[in-house]
């Protein structure tokens, strides 16, 4: 209890709320609390298990809330509010749909089974009405910054139906504070003056291991403040407030404030007797104490020494409802983990669960008969008409489905941008220059996002067309000043770029809030991220994130692989066309010319827009290449989007084929040409999408599974044109098992080349050279499967 935040801002103390409604959300609480903990026994006790293990889900954490979760969901959103809660809250959470009558019996009865209410809350699996997925602790949090921003965005390009604004609210642990990604949303959201927005600390002080020290949360209370945040403790329940005005409240009051955190925890844990034990001999001859603890038998010390904040559903409501503007707030409710359970305090109880014979006194406590366990009213003493009537009329239960209902934008042909050479990265600013000059729909809902490299990623002429976005009027200096820049950089309202600082993890945030935009806020949006593609990696868990909840955005990262060689083994990717393969939600493309990526975003849009769709990553590079002058035809343009198409058709029957990705194709086409002259119908595969390749490929499995005899996937119609012992040499820009895998699909021989070890500073062909990626390492490739093939031939299939 030690943590002395700055008072920056007590709770205000005007009667708010009326008793009776005090006493009706006090009721509610007890049974959200119950629900909660039952619906967890029920997944670990009475269900039956079929493999032994522990089902789980969070007792304590969740006790830790049930007040601060009812009286938000029960008085304090509105309609257009907009909440990440805490993973370990699940429960909680769906305790209280169940009581709005938006969450099933069965789904409860089902939880963490397949099927039912899930561990964590869900967007996209959970029935109930989840606006932000959690369970990776700290993005849940910063999401909710980034959606306000996203709102404010909607709001100032007049997108959507004009519904009101919400606030964007996070119920976060403690120890999600410690999670690094946390700062860097609060930094970016002070830089965009953001707004709406409420954060509710359960500041229980434990963590999962344990106890936690104070040492951060000593500062946490300056840090929001210095970030334009408000902070409001929610420390003293009334009945600590009450004893606190009499005679000893002083010292005690210190006293508590001084308790170290484990010595408080560890008292709630052993209940009145061990407090009356410490407190007299701690505060023996203060005066007026001995009636203080006197008066108190050990149940009602217990009672009046673990009344804090979190807990006290009158503190709890003053402090939110005494919110009057739109100043990012953030509550700090002192709570206890496992609060009004036998777990209460225990430095053990993250995971803990109740015995058979806790739950049955617990049962008995909450008045619930036996049979009436999920009954929504049984063993409250409200009125159940009043509950009811009550429960109706809770504003947030009014909320209205947000989906934007004014159909798909439709990208039309995006003409190849012309040039005899260019780089995917030139090719893919060019296109989005082209889109920035239009006057539809596609240029409209477009929005652009970076951490600091929207320059070096080829967004400049975007950003001309466009201009930056800001809530308010922020003109170009150096255009004013007359000084020379190729960019205009204003800033203003209607701006549709916006700039981050270098967090990619904050790029991943801001790109999922942007992709649930028609979800949350009834207006679409198609929201493009760019980055270097070797920092995939620092917000992958973010990425992952936005995925799992089923936002819909583009990514374009470039430059990539080892083809950016001067820039060195620190900038270099290797494993991210094994992220593009893997991640569910997102499918990759690395073309290797302009045509391909026009074809690919035309794609693209549709995809970020389709029922069944998803997110698009696409890899790029700074390498320029020779184009292909061609015709755009259908079969080109499907091959292009199924993942592959022969560049160089095999003869029938062929026994050898050359397969790459990206950037390598000149060194791919050259092996070819020389190849060719001793084996004339080899053939040439262009492969834009590994990952499409794979899952087609997986859905043709099934599919033949299934009973479709005749189902083929494109990369088995195209390999079926080789002969089946023909050898594959494969080559990429990456780790060779984005493309070896090709090998597995018709069982070809396959020698993969790729990227396995960091790299270093040097010209393309010194790197591919050394990473062997050059014509003569394909060609080398070429030869080794033609030995395999001789000896396999002379000394039979186990020879190679
Ligand atoms: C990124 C990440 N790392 C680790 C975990 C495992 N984990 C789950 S809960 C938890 C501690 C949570 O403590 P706190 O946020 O204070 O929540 P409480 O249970 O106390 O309410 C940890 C480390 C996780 N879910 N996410
Ligand atoms: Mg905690």
């Amino acid at each position: 209890m030690t943590a002395q935040l700055v008072p920056l801002r007590r709770a205000p103390t005007p009667n708010l709320i009326a008793p009776a409604t005090l006493d009706l959300l006090t009721e509610i609480e007890r049974k959200v609390l119950w629900l909660a903990c039952w619906t967890i026994h029920n997944a670990n006790h009475l269900r039956p298990s079929r493999d032994g293990l522990k089902v789980g889900g969070h007792q304590s954490s969740s006790a830790s809330v049930a007040t601060l979760m009812t009286a938000l969901y029960m008085q304090a959103l509105k309609p257009d509010d907009r909440v990440a809660v805490k993973p370990h809250a699940s429960p909680i959470f769906h305790a209280i749909q169940y009581l709005l009558g938006k969450q099933s019996r069965d789904q409860l009865e089902r939880f963490r089974a397949l099927g039912g209410a899930q561990s964590y809350p869900s967007r996209t699996k959970d029935q109930d009405d989840v606006d932000f997925s959690t369970g990776s602790v700290g993005l849940g949090v910063g999401v909710t910054l980034f959606a306000s921003l996203v709102q404010d965005y909607v709001r100032l390009h007049k997108l959507g139906d004009a519904r009101p604004e919400g606030r964007m609210v996070a119920v976060l642990g403690d120890a999600e504070l410690d999670e690094g990604n946390v700062y860097e949303a609060l930094l970016e959201g002070w830089k965009h003056d953001v707004r709406n927005l409420w954060w509710i600390i359960d500041y229980n002080r434990q963590s999962l291991d344990g106890v936690v020290h104070d040492y951060l949360f000593q500062r946490i209370g300056e840090f929001f403040q210095s970030v334009g945040w408000r902070v409001v403790n929610i420390k003293y329940g009334k009945l600590l407030e009450a004893a606190f005005e009499g005679p000893a409240g002083g010292a005690l009051r210190r006293w508590i404030d001084d308790c170290p955190n484990d010595l408080y925890s560890a008292l709630t844990f052993k209940g009145g007797a061990a407090w009356r034990e410490h407190l007299k001999r701690d505060l023996a001859g203060t005066s007026g104490f001995k009636e203080l603890l006197d008066s108190h038998d050990d149940a009602a010390l217990q009672r009046l020494m673990t009344n804090l904040g979190g807990h006290d559903m009158a503190s709890v409501l003053e402090a939110y409802l005494g919110v009057e503007d739109d100043t990012p707030h953030c509550f700090v409710a002192y709570t206890i983990k496992g609060y009004g359970l036998p777990l209460a305090g225990h430095k053990d109880n993250h995971a803990g669960l109740m015995t058979v014979e806790q739950m049955a006194r617990f049962k008995s406590a909450h008045a619930i008969p036996d049979g009436a366990e999920w009954e929504p009213f049984a063993g409250l003493d409200a009125d159940v008409d009043a509950l009811r009537r009550f429960l109706d009329e809770v504003p947030f239960k009014k909320r209205a489905d947000a989906a934007d209902k004014s159909g798909a934008i439709v990208a039309g042909v995006l003409p190849t941008p012309p040039g005899a050479t260019l780089s995917t990265q030139e090719a893919f600013g060019k296109l989005l220059n082209d889109i920035g000059r239009r006057d539809d729909a596609l240029a409209a809902r477009i929005v652009t996002t970076s951490p600091d490299v929207t320059v070096s990623t080829n967004l400049g002429g975007w950003v001309n067309q466009r201009g930056v976005f800001e809530r308010s009027l922020h003109p170009d200096v150096f255009r004013a000043e007359k000084v020379a820049s190729p960019l205009k950089w204003e800033k203003s309202p209607q701006g549709q770029h916006i700039e981050l600082g270098i967090a990619e993890n904050n790029l991943f945030l801001m790109l999922a809030a942007l992709g649930l935009s028609d979800r949350l806020f009834g207006a679409r949006l198609l929201p493009i991220g760019t980055l270097y593609d070797p920092f995939i990696a620092r917000g992958l868990d973010a990425l992952n994130y936005a995925c799992y909840q089923d936002a819909r955005f583009m990514v374009v990262a470039t430059p990539s692989g080892i083809t950016l060689a001067p820039e060195g083994g620190a900038h270099q990717s290797i494993t991210t066309p094994l992220i593009g393969l893997s991640q569910p939600g997102l499918t990759a493309f690395e073309p290797a010319f302009a045509d391909e990526l026009a074809v690919i975003l035309e794609w693209a849009f549709a995809h970020l827009q389709a029922e069944d769709g998803g997110s698009v990553y696409l890899r790029l590079s700074t390498r320029s290449l020779e184009q292909i002058q061609r015709p755009r035809t259908p079969e080109l343009a499907a091959g292009i989007v199924d993942g592959a198409y022969w560049l160089r058709a095999p003869a029938p029957g062929a026994d050898l084929a050359i397969v790459y990705t990206g950037a390598v194709a000149p060194e791919a086409i050259e092996a070819h040409r020389q190849v060719a002259e001793e084996v004339p119908g080899a053939g040439l595969l262009a492969v834009t999408s590994a990952g499409r390749l794979h899952a087609g490929w997986q859905e043709a499995r099934r599919a033949r599974a299934a009973g479709q005899s005749d189902a083929a996937a494109p990369i088995e119609t195209l390999l079926g044109a080789l002969a089946p012992d023909a050898g594959l040499v494969t080559v990429t820009d990456g780790h060779p098992g984005a493309l070896s895998w090709l090998g597995a699909v018709a069982q070809h021989p396959t020698a993969p080349l790729g990227v396995e070890h960091f790299g270093q500073s040097g010209d393309i062909e010194d790197l591919y050279r050394l990473h062997g990626l050059d014509s003569e390492s394909i060609l080398d490739a070429v030869a080794e499967l033609y030995v395999r093939r001789a000896r396999r031939r002379v000394r039979g299939p186990a020879a190679a």
